[in-house]
């Protein structure tokens, strides 16, 4: 891990400055004695960082975030797919979004990530698949045309697995995205993507959460991808979302659920 940056997310019970009272700090030096260690690889400000941190955060549960330093990190950290996120728990590491919240919410019921109802919770699994296989392909897409057959592939069979953006050499040598790769002079993701926004706003209709009042696994997955845009990721992404007002609200909603609009 030597190099690979470290950032520590204490929101509530383990951050003694989030305290109130003695009987708080009792509760919270408690928390840190028994607190799980809990480690997450991953990329800061990336959808599935955010999609996992913020279900950490919403389960008040202290972890620290390792970021890449390579392109190498990336199967370093993940050597069974490439990709991040992976949490490492007790020891454990877990990779894929959807296994770590599932392993959450087993581990720490509460709150829950799932509807108790379960044809909503149903229908938010559903949604969190469509939405995680679906977005990143979009934008993955723009980015391929982009670069064509310019793009330093390497070479399929070198013992390990390597990720689309890891291939295509969209990481940089310190292990972050670089900015260029949201150049919109080509028009950006494209009319599809605009599209799933709006899929999104009538899946979305006048609740506060998707299918539900309360906060779920789908939201987060949603959040990841749309607080990116909130932040406007690339020139416009932004604006996409302010020409949609729910789903720009939706995003403030989650946010503010999860400790605030600053990525994790
Ligand atoms: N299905 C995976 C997707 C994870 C994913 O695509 N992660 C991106 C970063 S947000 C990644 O690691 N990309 C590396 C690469 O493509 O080389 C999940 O839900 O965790």
């Amino acid at each position: 891990m030597g190099s690979a940056g470290r950032v520590r997310n204490d929101i509530h019970p383990a951050n003694p400055a989030n305290l109130a009272t003695a009987a708080h700090a009792r509760l919270v030096s408690f928390a840190l004695v028994t607190a799980p260690r809990i480690f997450l690889y991953s990329p800061r400000g990336m959808p599935f960082t955010e999609k996992v941190g913020r279900a950490l955060r919403f389960k008040q549960l202290a972890f620290e975030l390792v970021e890449p330093k390579s392109p190498e990190d990336y199967r370093r950290f993940s050597p069974t797919t490439g990709l991040l996120p992976v949490l490492e728990l007790d020891g454990e590491k877990i990779p894929d979004s959807a296994a770590i919240l599932d392993h959450l919410d087993e581990r720490f019921p509460e709150p829950p990530l799932l509807s108790s109802d379960a044809r909503v919770a149903r229908e938010q699994r559903q949604l969190e698949r469509w939405f995680d296989e679906t977005f990143p392909y979009y934008i993955l897409r723009w980015v391929q045309r982009r670069v064509g057959a310019a793009a330093p592939r390497k070479t399929p069979g070198d013992g390990f697995p390597i990720g689309p953006m890891v291939q295509l050499g969209m990481i940089r040598s310190d292990g972050k995205l670089s900015p260029e790769w949201f150049d919109t002079s080509d028009g950006g993701p494209g009319p599809e993507f605009v599209r799933r926004l709006d899929d999104l706003l009538h899946m979305l209709g006048k609740r506060r959460f998707f299918y539900a009042d309360k906060l779920s696994r789908a939201d987060l997955s949603v959040s990841g991808s749309l607080s990116a845009m909130y932040r406007d990721i690339y020139p416009g992404a932004r604006a996409l979302l302010e020409a949609r007002k729910p789903l720009l609200e939706h995003t403030e909603r989650v946010l503010e659920a999860t400790g605030g609009p600053d990525p994790v």
